[in-house]
């Protein structure tokens, strides 16, 4: 069986992906390729290697007779601000050796997009599949120019890639972080821990929003699907809830007692240039996307899984 390798592995996403790879083709297939946060005790196959490294990057998948990559590593948007040269030469140019592999051995891929590829010229309501995208962060602007490299390898080379926008990801396993959308993970463990949060964007502001496991299992998902059946070859709008900030806090008051404050930083200028809500009937029509988590259910889900591991 050809091998699976996941960049990023040890990333938000890349954690919790790793693991539902793991049981569903065999520890054993699966390649963890990380550069920091690799746990002592991870129960796999992993691989340390910065990108991008296209010498080794090639190495591995000739090591691993790797057929399908899940190239999750990416600098988010905050962070990106700080460092855009680097946000440049990881999410853009890790992304074209990866698309050159995939010509060169024949690869199945799998990257991430983002709602950040929009910005405030875009609709902010309902936003459609086919839309504006002037995105005025570095993230963002990678985001673009992955979406259309990937379309041009596909229409250009035959290269079978998949792409999602991911909304903010909400999760217990890995902290998100150097992102925008991170308030709405990081009031749980604030709550759980200290019983208090402050924001750092106002209490009305409203973003897409998901569980991590429903971000995992719509990624396989895609994955899986037959290639015919898919229209979309930039990255399919993919989404599940949107909220206000001060409803995530309401929410997590409903199961215990929290104190929240609100002091906007630098972060809301992102967080207003992006959308407030998404259409995502492309992707639920071409491969049968549908969400499980709704903020309620996730509240349940992130506060006992909280409470659990730092018990
Ligand atoms: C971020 O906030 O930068 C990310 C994203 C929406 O891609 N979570």
């Amino acid at each position: 069986m050809k091998k699976f390798l996941v960049t990023g592995a040890f990333g938000q996403i890349g954690s919790e992906l790793v693991p539902a790879l793991q049981q569903k083709y065999g520890v054993e297939n699966i390649i963890a390729m990380g550069n920091r946060n690799i746990p002592q005790d991870f129960a796999g196959v992993v691989e340390k290697l910065e990108l991008p490294n296209f010498e080794g990057l090639k190495t591995l998948i000739k090591k691993y007779d790797v057929g399908e990559i899940y190239h999750m590593v990416s600098l988010l948007s905050a962070k990106g601000e700080e460092v855009p040269d680097l946000a440049w030469e990881v999410n853009v140019q890790s992304l074209k050796d990866v698309l050159d592999l995939a010509r060169e051995y024949k690869l199945k891929v799998f990257w991430p997009s983002s709602i950040a590829a929009f910005g405030p010229t875009t609709p902010r309501e309902n936003t459609p599949q086919q839309t504006i995208l002037e995105p005025t962060t570095m993230y963002g602007v990678t985001k673009v120019a992955g979406e259309l490299l990937c379309q041009y390898y596909h229409f250009k080379y035959g290269i079978d890639i998949r792409s999602v926008r991911y909304p903010g990801l909400i999760s217990i396993e890995v902290e998100p972080s150097g992102g925008t959308t991170d308030y709405a993970a990081a009031i749980y463990f604030q709550a759980v821990k200290n019983g208090q949060y402050t924001f750092y964007v106002r209490p009305d502001t409203t973003l897409p929003m998901m569980y991590m496991d429903d971000a995992v299992k719509g990624t396989i998902q895609l994955m899986e699907t037959k290639a015919n059946k898919l229209t979309i070859h930039t990255s399919y709008n993919f989404a599940a809830m949107s909220f206000q900030a001060h409803e995530v806090a309401e929410e997590i008051q409903k199961h215990m007692k929290l104190k929240v404050d609100y002091q906007p930083d630098h972060r809301q200028a992102i967080a207003d240039s992006w959308p407030q809500s998404i259409d995502d009937s492309v992707a639920r029509k071409d491969w049968g996307w549908q969400h499980e988590y709704d903020l309620a259910k996730m509240t349940e889900r992130m506060l006992s899984g909280i409470k659990e591991r730092f018990k």
